[in-house]
């Protein structure tokens, strides 16, 4: 593994392994990106995935919001659909619309148009790209890796892009099951030796994205969500213990109990799951992070500093990683992400003095 500047500010770290700190840690989901002007300043000369397969711009847009905020992380920026890609389909970013597939899978079939990749060739840019970050960092805060979840990845694979329902995607689990399961074991494969190669090198934390966990029912869920997520946690911490988790199954209430028995350190919630709910549900089985309604960046400063107040409140201050319940939205305006991040300072502080 390369060598790396000693990391200056580990909040977000020792939070993540359950120890007690004196203030939560706070970083956003899509905290990189188009609600930021200096990335739209780079996105005007650069595309999407060039961005993503150039370790140079990769890294200056992580670090973009870093500058900026006094956050406890840094996520790598790069997209989820670099797995499916490296699978073999071909992925446009589509301007207003997000990721699209011109040839997503129609029919069991398709699965013989997957490959097997060489995680290294066909991901090696974000590996360079995380390296590269690490040192640009020169350990102000930790770097955070991610990939999608087998599920998620399966709805967009199925699907050929962003749905309100994935009707199609949900159709296979009913239509053919087996075949579900064989794409799904394909994409675990390839997520969990991605993840792995991501620590080498140089993520200190992980996060997995169930973004559309929660169209599944608990059966479904149990079925095509649930166990290849707990194997992808198996073989991380199989190959690295001391790598905080995190899982992200957005929306789905009935599974906290599940999740909270697996080899994930935390469980990230969204903004419809109450947090003293979840903390009874889970108990100290898992540190918890979330889970402020992204729409309450909307809000006007006095009132998204009470928001922000009441949500750590409900949380407690101890296992818990300030956050989003779901991404940055491109129209927020990046003062109130400020006013989010410093009102997490100031009250969870006052939070341990009083
Ligand atoms: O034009 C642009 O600049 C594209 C906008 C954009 C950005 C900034 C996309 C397209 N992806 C990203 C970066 C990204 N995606 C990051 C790194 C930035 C950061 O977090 O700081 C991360 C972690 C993701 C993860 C991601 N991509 C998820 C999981 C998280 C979530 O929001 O649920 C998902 C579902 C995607 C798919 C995706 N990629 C891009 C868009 C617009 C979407 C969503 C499409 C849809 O609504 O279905």
């Amino acid at each position: 593994m390369p060598t790396f500047p000693p990391l200056k500010n580990d909040l977000l770290l020792r939070t993540a392994r359950g120890e007690t700190t004196d203030r939560t840690p706070v970083w956003m989901m899509r905290q990189a990106g188009r609600y930021l002007p200096e990335y739209r300043a780079i996105r005007e000369d650069h595309d999407f995935f060039e961005v993503v397969e150039t370790p140079e711009l990769a890294a200056e847009v992580t670090i973009q919001p870093v500058e900026r905020f006094p956050l406890d992380g840094a996520i790598i920026f790069s997209d989820i659909m670099v797995v499916p890609e490296a699978l073999g389909l071909t992925v446009e970013m589509v301007s207003g619309q997000g990721p699209t597939f011109p040839q997503p899978l129609a029919t069991p079939d398709d699965l013989d148009r997957l490959v097997d990749p060489n995680i290294d060739a066909a991901l090696g840019h974000v590996f360079d790209a995380l390296t590269r970050t690490r040192h640009e960092l020169e350990g102000r805060v930790p770097l955070i890796g991610f990939a999608g979840a087998p599920w998620t990845l399966m709805a967009y694979m199925v699907e050929g892009g962003g749905s309100k329902s994935y009707r199609h995607a949900r159709a296979w689990l009913y239509r053919h099951p087996e075949a579900s399961k064989a794409l799904l074991r394909r994409i675990t494969d390839v997520v969990a030796e991605y993840l792995i190669g991501q620590v080498e090198a140089g993520a200190q934390m992980l996060q997995v994205f169930d973004s559309w966990a929660g169209l599944l029912g608990p059966e479904t869920f149990r079925t095509f969500g649930l166990p290849y997520l707990e194997e992808i946690a198996e073989r991380v911490s199989a190959a690295h213990p001391d790598v905080p988790l995190v899982v992200f199954a957005k929306n789905v209430h009935h599974g906290l109990e599940a999740l909270a028995a697996t080899e994930y350190d935390v469980i990230s919630l969204d903004w419809t799951m109450a947090p003293e709910a979840a903390r009874h549900t889970v108990g100290d089985r898992a540190v918890l992070q979330g889970n402020l309604d992204p729409c309450a960046l909307y809000a006007a400063p006095e009132a998204l500093r009470r928001e922000v107040q009441h949500m750590l409140a409900g949380f407690g201050p101890h296992r818990h990683i300030a956050n989003l319940g779901h991404g940055m939205l491109p129209d927020h305006d990046p003062e109130h992400a400020r006013v989010f991040v410093e009102a997490v300072h100031e009250h969870s502080r006052h939070m341990r003095t009083v």
